[in-house]
């Protein structure tokens, strides 16, 4: 029993998306829903995933929405849930409201739900129109989508590259590619993912703080994760610094090249221990024990061995490549070491989707070919 979806619903349903999104990066191991309740054309309620995943969007709308909820529209960018999870069932709440009509993109792939909050709402009379704007929700769900359906993130791999295709200089650190425009940007997208991840050659040469560090976005700081396969690096360095507020986990490779499954927790510290792969961890391993800790969206920030090892994996769903038009010259470090970035740039495997310029900068973003 679905009706017809007017340009008005899809333009309240897009802002339930954009409102939703905005979340992305505080909710995990929850997606970040947004949902908007409208009556008599107007919103009377609005709400998103709280911090750490509940409540859940629905229930903080239909909060706000009140009485006036009954014979209104709710607008929801994922399948109400209908299991008794850490909250009861948002579909039986969307129920008990007197919600008249749902418009919603995609059914929720969590097994728990997949299709049975649709039913029971459509059960209780209510006229449910699903799939609207479906790929506008998968890109705002890439993280839950794949932590649900593959069993690992959904990966994207930052690049700042030179004119020349480089990263750095031989023997120098921290040297400046991008921009400051640029370097902020890379700061908002932190915000917006779960974890970042870097190998330990990034720890060691650039001991960097993987934070993210705009005005009031301090508190969106992802997870840190660092590839330690030996497990050398020790509390010293930044990013696993005992006085640091922003979680960081170790991922360490078994010694015999089984996986342990064992973690381990110091404070904000958290050490997985991985199958062994060839030249580190195995990544697929590390991406499996990942997904089930929780994390949906993930940034892999570097090095260059770190990003061509996820590439030549086929580990890689977005990729970012911010382009300096200043070229670094002698000792030069190649940006996917030894792997030319047209590996990116021309490969079938990804679709270029947009092009941006951040001051002198140029971010062209790339998603894997479905
Ligand atoms: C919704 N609205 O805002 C979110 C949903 O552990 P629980 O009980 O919080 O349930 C987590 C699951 O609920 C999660 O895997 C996903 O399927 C769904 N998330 N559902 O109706 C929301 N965040
Ligand atoms: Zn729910």
């Amino acid at each position: 029993m679905s009706d017809i979806v007017t340009e008005t619903d899809r333009r309240f349903l897009a802002a339930a998306i954009r409102l939703g999104a905005g979340a992305n990066g505080e909710t995990w191991p929850n997606p970040a829903v947004g949902a908007i309740v409208v009556k008599d054309g107007r919103v009377v309620g609005r709400g998103r995933t709280a911090s750490g995943g509940r409540p859940h969007a629905e229930t903080i709308a239909l909060r706000e929405a009140g009485e006036r909820a009954a014979g209104g529209t709710l607008y929801v960018s994922l399948e109400p849930c209908a299991h008794h999870g850490r909250t009861p069932p948002c579909a039986d709440a969307v129920i008990a409201a007197g919600i008249a009509r749902v418009v919603a993109c995609a059914s929720d792939p969590d097994p728990r739900v997949s299709g049975r909050g649709f039913a029971r709402m459509r059960d209780a009379g209510i006229s449910v129109s699903a799939d609207v704007l479906r790929a506008a929700a998968e890109r705002a769900h890439a993280g839950h989508i794949s932590r649900t359906t593959r069993n690992r993130p959904h990966v994207v791999l930052k690049l700042a590259v030179s004119a020349d295709d480089a990263i750095g200089r031989a023997g120098e650190t921290r040297v400046a590619v991008t921009g400051e425009i640029a370097r902020r940007h890379v700061h908002a997208l932190r915000a917006r993912v779960d974890a970042i991840l870097v190998g330990s050659g990034t720890v060691t040469a650039d001991d960097p703080e993987l934070t993210c560090r705009l005005p009031g976005l301090e508190h969106r700081s992802p997870v840190r994760i660092v590839l330690d396969t030996d497990g050398r690096l020790g509390r010293d360095w930044t990013v696993f610094a005992a006085k640091s507020r922003v979680p960081s986990w170790r991922i360490v490779a078994g010694p015999d090249g089984s996986a342990t499954g064992e973690a381990s927790e110091e404070g904000l510290l958290r050490t997985l221990h991985v199958r062994r792969g060839e030249g580190g961890v195995d990544l697929s391993d590390a991406l499996r024990r990942l997904a089930e800790a929780g994390i949906g969206r993930l940034m892999v920030e570097g090095g260059a061995a770190v990003a061509r090892s996820f590439l030549l994996g086929d580990l890689v769903d977005e990729v970012l490549l911010f382009r300096s038009p200043v070229a670094l010259g002698d000792g030069a470090v190649p940006a996917l070491a030894g792997l030319p970035l047209s590996a990116v740039e021309s490969s079938p495997a990804f679709v270029r989707k947009e092009r941006r310029m951040f001051g002198p900068d140029r971010l062209t973003r790339y998603e894997r070919r479905r």
